[in-house]
């Protein structure tokens, strides 16, 4: 008891150390969320205790005997502890005291650093005894599930447009007002190509909104629309790669309209790049950017999405967030459009079964590189354990093979999926067990290695590797008390990351897994919101798919729904009040966004219609029938010259013609009707006549984009002339062969990309 007393109280003084850390100092950083310090929140008892006497029973290197008497004490005792990690092989190429002090200095500097942050207690010498630990149990073939026997975990299936679905979400609702969410966004994606960070990637073209942005905009709503209009918290974890452009992104952006004071950035370290068996530290290749000399330099890797969890309890955060009468913690990554739309549902199950751990998943394909939900079982003497926890996709394939089901990773015939459900690492926990764990666990989770080994004999690295942890283990640290589920929900509406470059994608598609591109994330986007309309009953076509640099997708029609407008399938129902009225062509594009409501009567969309409505304001699309130019989607034909976004996908969108609709804020019920502008609903019975006013801002735009807005609303411009609509329509090109597709068909598209989107 008395001991967690004291935990709590170092727990106090972190939070304490985070809140006055809200006030840099530093021009950079003013401005922003929350900086939080690490080295006054870390447990580093173990890490200070290095002796600064300089005494040193060790022979020393010669590059270091020669350079011992220019070095601080600090310095020294740091030498100490590398020499007695046994990485004396560091100081191999040193120069004589008088050349390149400066660069030793900077050495220790880092060293001293990597020391302090590493997350878990022990610094450098417990990573390295790890490390050498866990190398020598790879270089031996061991399987750390090699005890366990893996089988088919119980968790809640869900399908959207189901009765049972809208009583998930009405359920959940309430629920959504009492959670902390935590993006992870340390990865810099280098599977993708993109040279920016992943999160200021678009989500799609047609509104080009970021990631960033679109998880902002997520919250904002989320606290408007849910929250009473409490905005909720959210921390960002951030690395050395990633945290200078995403706080550079926020501040351009004035922070998405995210609250500041709700807003942490929080930054995990690097840890030491490994060479060999040994554990023995790297130093970079030569050449590498920003190093310069690497003799004195060390080659420093990402730790893994694990590293939340000791940040969390070390910044005191989770505690903070508990403290303030939240129940649950959601975890997302960095580029996932369709994060939110089984939230509501999800966390109606986390609070019904009383889970403290839930883990979002999807039907995975075999060999998707997505982990799986299993349930091991391990059984010594009279003691057996049980744990629900992802199976990381390199590992289940032997676990499985190794469990005597001969096949390994493959589909369950009925269904074809793998009978595991796919984890899409979008974890919803209970605050209240989360928070007493971290107390106990200090957030320290188990670490793995994973080297690529260039001899048959396993004593030889590809490259340097380093130890790791995964966010999604959490579970193996939770007591036996502790009931861990899953919620499993189709992929179309759950799933759909931005991780592999368009080559890679290629490859995905034709092995049969997901490709996980730009393209697919875009596409998948539009088709959430065109399927969730199917299933709501409107009619809404779906393009056929076209092949993109080997990636095939679908991409019309692009319908997206801002947040501030639709948080969940329940919204959605609110909106289209006549679904049987509302017909979308599969060349079409839909956007609404503002802040105000929008009710959709009857509407026939054979354009684009960009619409914006301004809080206090509603309104109503009513036989609305649209016909323009719209956007089309163009191949790259490889020769022009394109910008990096353009070519992830293989194609841009040009924008040859759309309708913008501006409705201003505090104007009441305002009506879309035939004509394509907004008249009020007090003069709608004097439609066409002079007293209608108009607010409409109409927008010709040919080709690319030339927005020109009309404010005396009383112009016509070409879109809304019934013969050039014709032509236009003729002239996109677009959706000549496409199909209807009732809600739930997948007929249109080819058999493997229907098994991705289920
Ligand atoms: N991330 C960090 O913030 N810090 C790090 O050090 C590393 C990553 P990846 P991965 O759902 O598709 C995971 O690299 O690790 C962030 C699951 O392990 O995109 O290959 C990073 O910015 C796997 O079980 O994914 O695979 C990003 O936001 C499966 O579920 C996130 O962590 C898979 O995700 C994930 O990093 C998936």
């Amino acid at each position: 008891m008395a001991k967690k007393k004291n935990t709590r109280k170092r727990n106090k003084a972190a939070g304490n150390a985070s809140t006055k850390d809200a006030t840099p100092t530093s021009a950079a950083t003013k401005a922003g969320p929350k900086e939080i310090s690490l080295d006054s929140t870390k447990d580093t008892a173990s890490q200070t205790s290095v002796s600064k006497t300089g005494s040193n029973d060790r022979t020393k290197p010669t590059g270091l005997d020669v350079n011992w008497s220019i070095l601080s004490q600090d310095e020294q005792a740091l030498a100490e502890i590398l020499l007695k990690a046994g990485q004396a092989h560091l100081f191999d190429e040193w120069d004589a005291p008088g050349t390149n002090d400066e660069l030793k200095h900077a050495f220790f500097a880092h060293v001293e650093r990597l020391h302090r942050t590493y997350p878990f207690p022990g610094g450098l010498l417990a990573y390295i005894e790890r490390a050498r630990r866990l190398l020598a149990g790879s270089a031996a073939g061991a399987n750390s599930l090699d005890d366990w026997v893996p089988t088919v975990p119980e968790g809640e299936v869900l399908k959207p447009g189901s009765e049972e679905f809208s009583n998930w979400e009405a359920v959940g609702e309430a629920e959504l007002s009492a959670t902390a969410f935590v993006l992870v966004a340390g990865g810099l994606g280098e599977r993708l190509g993109y040279s920016g960070i992943k999160v200021a990637l678009p989500t799609e073209m047609t509104t080009e909104t970021s990631y960033l942005e679109f998880y902002c905009n997520y919250l904002v709503a989320l606290g408007m629309m849910k929250g009473k209009g409490k905005v909720p918290p959210l921390a960002i974890m951030v690395s050395d790669d990633t945290h200078d452009r995403t706080l550079a992104v926020l501040q351009a952006n004035d922070f998405f309209g995210f609250p500041r004071d709700q807003l942490t950035l929080m930054k995990q370290e690097k840890v030491p790049a490994l060479m060999d068996n040994n554990a023995r530290i790297a130093r970079p290749s030569r050449g590498t950017k920003g190093v310069d000399d690497v003799r004195y330099a060390i080659d420093c890797k990402p730790h893994g999405h694990g590293d939340v969890h000791s940040l969390l309890h070390s910044t005191g955060l989770a505690r903070r967030w508990e403290e303030d009468g939240l129940k649950w913690v959601v975890f997302f990554q960095d580029t996932n459009a369709l994060a939110f739309f089984p939230l509501a549902a999800a966390l109606a199950v986390s609070a019904r079964r009383d889970l403290a751990v839930n883990s979002l998943a999807i039907p995975r394909v075999p060999k998707q590189a997505i982990g799986a939900i299993t349930r091991l079982t391990r059984t010594s003497g009279t003691e057996t354990q049980v744990m629900i926890v992802n199976v990381e996709y390199n590992q289940l394939d032997p676990l499985l093979r190794a469990a005597g089901s001969g096949e390994g990773d493959t589909a369950d015939p009925a269904t074809g999926h793998s009978p595991y459900p796919g984890n899409i690492n979008q974890l919803i926990f209970a605050l209240t067990p989360y928070v007493a764990t971290l107390e106990k666990t200090h957030g320290v989770m188990a670490e793995f290695v994973n080297p690529k080994y260039a001899d048959g004999a396993r004593t030889v690295f590809k490259k340097p590797t380093r130890l790791e942890c995964m966010m999604q283990d959490f579970p193996k640290v939770l007591g036996p008390e502790a009931k861990v589920g899953f919620t499993s929900l189709p992929a179309w509406f759950s799933f759909s990351p931005v991780k592999n470059n368009i080559a890679d994608a290629a490859k995905a598609l034709e092995s049969g897994t997901p490709p996980g591109g730009a393209a697919t994330g875009e596409a998948d986007q539009y088709f959430a919101y065109a399927e969730q309309l199917r299933l709501l009953g409107c009619r809404v076509m779906q393009a056929p798919t076209e092949g993109y640099a080997g990636v095939s997708v679908s991409l019309g029609p692009r319908v997206v729904i801002a947040p501030s407008i639709a948080l969940t399938y329940h919204d959605l129902r609110a909106i289209f009040v006549h679904p049987e009225k509302v017909s979308i062509d599969a060349a079409a594009t839909l956007v609404i966004r503002g802040t105000g409501k929008v009710e959709v009567d009857s509407i026939t969309l054979e354009g684009a219609l960009i619409l914006s409505v301004g809080q206090g304001t509603t309104v109503v699309l009513k036989d609305l029938t649209l016909k323009n130019k719209g956007h089309i989607v163009r191949p790259l034909s490889g020769k022009e010259e394109s910008d990096e976004v353009s070519r992830m996908r293989g194609y841009r969108l040009v924008k040859m013609e759309e309708l913008r609709i501006q409705a201003p804020p505090n104007a009441g019920r305002l009506f879309l009707t035939a004509q394509g502008t907004l008249t009020h609903e007090k003069d709608l019975s004097a439609k066409g006549s002079a007293a209608t006013q108009s607010y409409a801002a109409t927008t010709a735009a040919t080709p690319a984009a030339a927005v020109t807005e009309a404010r005396d609303g009383q112009k016509h411009p070409a879109s809304q002339d019934p013969s050039h609509a014709a032509d236009a329509t003729q002239g996109s090109g677009e959706g000549n062969e496409a199909k209807e597709a009732p809600s739930g068909s997948q007929t249109f598209f080819s058999r493997i990309f229907s098994c991705f989107r289920k």
